[in-house]
């Protein structure tokens, strides 16, 4: 059973250790609200974070995380897709992926899935501050083709180190909640 929080609802959905847990706690400005670790599969439970009292960012566990045991994932991918699909109060999913990194096969599925329940995929590339400035470039092209991405889906280059895109997340958080 999900908790009903009548309020809106942000998830945070992507690869294990992709930095969804720390992207909260930069927007929030807290750096240990949500747990974040060097090894992957940290966050292994669904984790509502109120904002402002007004809505919920939501941490959902990553998937893909190669070395859990088979029934782990199982139980962790249930997770995930009970979230989605049972959450009320649901209305935008970002979907986070590492800047460096070739979107995986689960990155294009959920990118889909976004999509599919209606909602435009927000894509926020992580890890930003490792990569030089002049990949950049190459590297937001070969994300957005491996995600199929049209022209209109958004990317957003991300550090939670650095705080870089943390103003255009918030934005983007702003005009979601707005269209209510
Ligand atoms: N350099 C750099 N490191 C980051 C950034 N975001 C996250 N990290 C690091 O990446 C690791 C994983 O971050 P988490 O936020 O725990 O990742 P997660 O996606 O929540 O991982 P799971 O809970 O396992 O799904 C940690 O060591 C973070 O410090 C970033 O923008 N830049
Ligand atoms: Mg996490």
């Amino acid at each position: 059973m999900l908790p009903r929080t009548g309020k809106p609802e942000i998830a945070l959905a992507g690869k294990s250790n992709v930095g969804k847990s720390s992207l909260i706690n930069r927007l929030v400005n807290r750096r240990a609200l949500a747990r974040t670790s060097s090894a992957p599969g940290k966050t292994q439970t669904v984790n509502y974070y109120r904002v402002n009292g007004a809505f919920y960012y939501v941490d959902l566990p990553g998937y893909g995380y190669a070395s859990a045991g088979l029934s782990v994932r199982a139980d962790w991918g249930r997770m995930i897709e009970d979230y989605l699909h049972q959450s009320e109060g649901l209305k935008a999913v970002f979907l986070l992926v590492d800047l460096r990194r070739d979107p995986s096969e689960d990155d294009l599925l959920m990118c889909r899935w976004i999509r599919a329940q209606g909602f435009a995929p927000t894509v926020i590339a992580s890890k930003a501050d490792k990569i030089a400035r002049t990949e950049r470039e190459e590297r937001l092209r070969a994300l957005r083709e491996g995600l199929h991405l049209s022209e209109e889906e958004t990317v957003i280059p991300f550090s939670a180190l650095t705080g870089e895109g943390r103003e255009e997340v918030l934005r983007k958080t702003a005009e979601i909640l707005k269209a209510e």
